[in-house]
């Protein structure tokens, strides 16, 4: 019995002295499994307990339990406070200053086109006209030949238009594709629609012409419709994108899908039409390309030409975008430069 007691109260002493000095957690899992694993100390001497007298076993036994316990509760506390341990240092390592000014959040804006783009839109629905969205992909027959823009024709070369590999599949060159989409929706109803969207053309890209780029097209069609009512409607748009007090001309133009057709110039942006480098010293700037719609597409939209007749339009947000802004070359629209970007 003295002996047992004698041989406890030295274990727990080196157990205790063992805990105390383990500094990670490593080192007191490896502890742990000398005193107190299946094949630990404290096991070893409890497994002894059985071939003892029967007289002396529950005082051993006792005695032996009271260090077994003692000697868990010391390996809880020193696991417990490595952790304190391992997380204040941790907690030093990564001082955080919460007093530092934070990080600049950089803010984003809509590109200069899109926001041109949405101006012109916004005008448009202000005057009754109702955004109309329609496919980029699109066939032969909706971006060529209803719009009487025959076989032949020079915009149907390989080079100005990009076609798919499917035959008769293409990218819209224009959005007029749309506004025959449009028509054929909404006959016989009059329609008044603009129609915003992205147009793709196969040619060299130069400062003044672009691969892609947007276009808003309008259409109104309806009965007892003039070439008066293209005009007013198109001045008063340009009287409220650039101002009240510009004048405003019409020139005789060409496109085949309008008859007839029309150019429109503001009186220039930058020189009040005293004349610049920028309207080429003529006073006036192109921002538009307008006309009667032609017979046959009214006829291809589902539009009796006899009873119907309508005026379209056509412009270029980035063209307009470039001379509000003065800039001077088309490719910054899609160089990605913040240094352009971040100018709007
Ligand atoms: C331009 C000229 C124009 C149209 C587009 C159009 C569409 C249909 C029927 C008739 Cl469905 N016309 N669109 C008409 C005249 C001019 O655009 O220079 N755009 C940038």
């Amino acid at each position: 019995m003295t002996d047992l007691a004698q041989a406890l109260a030295a274990l727990e002493a080196t157990a205790q002295a063992d805990l105390a000095s383990a500094s990670d957690a490593a080192t007191l899992e490896a502890v742990r499994v000398r005193w107190f694993g299946r094949k630990g100390s404290l096991a070893t001497i409890l497994r002894g307990l059985g071939e003892m007298d029967a007289a002396e076993r529950p005082a051993a036994g006792k005695l032996a339990n009271e260090v077994k316990r003692r000697l868990e509760v010391a390996l809880e506390e020193r696991q417990a406070a490595l952790v304190a341990l391992a997380q204040a240092a941790a907690l030093t390592a990564a001082r955080l200053d919460v007093t530092l000014p934070g990080q600049p959040v950089t803010i984003g804006r809509l590109h200069p086109s899109t926001q041109v783009l949405r101006r012109i839109c916004q005008i448009w629905a202000t005057m009754g006209f109702q955004i109309y969205r329609s496919r980029d992909v699109e066939s032969d027959e909706m971006n060529f030949e209803l719009l009487n823009i025959p076989a032949h024709h020079p915009a149907r070369d390989m080079w100005d238009t990009f076609y798919t590999t499917t035959e008769g599949v293409l990218l819209r060159t224009h959005t007029s594709p749309g506004q025959i989409r449009a028509m054929r929706e909404f006959h016989p109803e009059p329609i008044r629609v603009v129609l915003p969207g992205m147009c793709y053309r196969y040619e060299q890209i130069t400062a003044r012409s672009e691969i892609q780029f947007h276009q808003v097209e309008g259409l109104a069609v309806g009965r007892n419709i003039t070439m008066t009512d293209l005009k007013g409607t198109l001045i008063s748009f340009a009287h409220r994108m650039f101002g009240a007090e510009r004048k405003v001309r019409f020139r005789a133009s060409y496109f085949p899908f309008t008859e007839p057709s029309a150019e429109m110039d503001v009186e220039c942006l930058i020189c009040g039409g005293s004349g610049c480098s920028i309207c080429k010293q003529s006073g006036w700037l192109e921002i538009l390309g307008c006309g009667m719609v032609h017979p046959r597409v009214l006829q291809n939209g589902g539009y009796d030409p006899d009873v119907y007749s309508g005026f379209a339009f056509g412009m270029g947000p980035e063209r307009i975008t470039m001379l509000l802004h003065r800039i001077d070359d088309i490719r910054y629209f899609w160089a990605n430069d913040l240094r352009f970007l971040e100018q709007f």
